[in-house]
């Protein structure tokens, strides 16, 4: 069955008139837990259901024909039978994290305007996003690094906290270490073990971003597990030099071939060719957590947006295929439903005062910016001031009065922080009906901004 409609589409796809069909891709960036899963269930669910909810009303989805999830011939397609599975439980439960790369295509064909356009026929306009684990992209930063300038890295992040105390002994084994001595392969298997451990316990006790190296915390189904035999040598830095069989010379053969084939790979396969740039963010998490986390998402969401190409490409660049640039960028504040809806800007707000130095680069590379407060899938119900919600892996309601949001994000990165609840998603959303969600109609227009339909 898979195959015959697999022919199906081959054939009708080569009888599409290519020039009526335009290809949008889109790089849905964000670190792990920031909501990309659920936002790109939520963006088919809205194409998909484009009919009854609010995208209904506006151009250009008024003329959206007709829209296709495409999975049978792509490779690894994004699981969103069984993000649907999860969310329509009872009691509904949000998707998993993402532990492997998958891909999503979504062909829209739109009905011709006016007499010229139904001369020329209908117009297809093909989406193609990718999903990933957040914490891959914390790895992008190891490009530009050489194995000596990452133990330095990791020996400075080591003595400060919150990472010094989480990693109590551990710091003091790899500081033991000397570069220079035959490496002891059972030694260094138990500590790459202790160090994923570390690296899981700054994420789930700090709420830290920044966990180096990411396969470390989720692999991937491309990764031999010995290739992630390798840590820090605290002793070391970029001068050190040492024998075959060292400690030095195993760790940097296997950090650079991290380097060199897994994240070089990922690089390549995300960020080739992207016309645009959705960032997702979780601003509520880390204000709740504190300074630190703060201070380290904003260090995080800075270093994986070096990584991205910015601005106009000139005539030239063009002409010769140089890499292309992004140059539309969608900056949104996620699960905003968390908090009342005249407190959404503020957290939007917050977000940009976090990222305001590295927004006024990319915007003066003439990329345009968009800013929205988001929400995939609105868990919340406003009964005035209050929210009502369920709480995950719960039955019953709970009615709570959010905390206030500061109007801007203070210098000091201090804030008192909003009550977050652990919210499970509403009940009875069903494939077939537009799931709740705030300005996700907003984003899908801006998305198709620009597009020739
Ligand atoms: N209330 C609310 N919670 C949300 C929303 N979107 C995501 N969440 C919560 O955030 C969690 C993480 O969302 P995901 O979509 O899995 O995040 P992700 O970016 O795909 O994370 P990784 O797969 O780990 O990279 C979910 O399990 C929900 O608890 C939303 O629109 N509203
Ligand atoms: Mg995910």
């Amino acid at each position: 069955m898979a195959n015959k409609s697999a022919n199906w589409f081959k054939q009708t796809a080569t009888t599409a008139n290519p020039l009526r069909r335009q290809r949008l891709r889109v790089g849905v960036t964000g670190l792990s837990g920031a909501g990309k899963t659920t936002f790109i269930t939520s963006l088919i669910n809205q194409l998909e259901n484009h009919q009854k909810g609010l995208l209904a009303q506006r151009s250009p989805f008024d003329r959206l024909d007709s829209v296709r999830w495409r999975r049978d011939d792509i490779k690894r397609p994004f699981p969103y039978l069984e993000s649907l599975a999860a969310l329509s439980a009872d009691p509904a439960a949000w998707p998993e994290s993402t532990a492997d790369l998958s891909r999503v295509l979504l062909d829209l064909r739109f009905k011709p305007r006016g007499l010229l356009g139904k001369l020329q026929g209908a117009k297809e306009v093909s989406i193609e996003i990718l999903d990933y684990p957040g914490e891959w992209l914390l790895d992008l930063p190891l490009l530009n690094m050489s194995y000596g300038q990452w133990c330095e890295q990791m020996a400075q992040w080591l003595g400060q906290p919150p990472r010094a105390e989480l990693a109590s002994t551990l710091h003091e084994r790899l500081q033991a270490i000397d570069p220079t001595a035959d490496a002891d392969t059972q030694e260094l298997a138990t500590l790459a073990d202790h160090w994923a451990k570390f690296l899981q316990r700054c994420r789930s006790e700090a709420g830290l971003s920044r966990n180096q190296p990411a396969r470390f915390l989720q692999p991937g189904s491309d990764v031999a597990a010995e290739m992630l035999h390798f840590v820090p040598l605290l002793q070391a830095n970029q001068h050190t030099t040492a024998p075959t069989g060292s400690w030095w010379a195993v760790c940097e053969a296997r950090f650079n071939y991290y380097r060199d084939f897994i994240v070089r790979g990922f690089y390549d396969e995300h960020f080739r060719h992207l016309d645009q740039q959705v960032l997702l963010v979780d601003m509520l998490s880390p204000m709740d957590a504190g300074q630190a986390a703060l201070a380290d998402l904003k260090d995080a969401m800075e270093a994986v947006l070096e990584s991205f190409h910015y601005g106009q490409n000139g005539f030239l660049a063009r002409l010769l295929r140089f890499r292309p640039r992004i140059r539309r960028l969608a900056l949104c504040a996620t699960k905003v439903d968390k908090v009342g809806p005249r407190q959404q800007r503020a957290v939007q707000q917050c977000l940009e005062d976090l990222m305001v130095d590295r927004l006024a680069d990319v915007r003066h590379g003439g990329v345009e910016i968009k800013g929205l407060p988001l929400s995939a899938i609105r868990a919340t119900r406003q009964e005035g001031e209050a929210l009502v919600a369920g709480l995950q892996g719960k039955t019953g309601w709970v009615r709570y009065q959010p905390g206030d949001i500061p109007e801007h994000l203070p210098q000091s990165l201090e804030v008192n922080s909003p009550e977050l609840l652990p919210l499970r998603p509403p009940p009875g959303l069903h494939r077939n009906e537009p799931f709740p969600h705030y300005r996700m109609d907003d984003l899908v227009a801006w998305m198709l901004k620009g597009q020739r339909l």
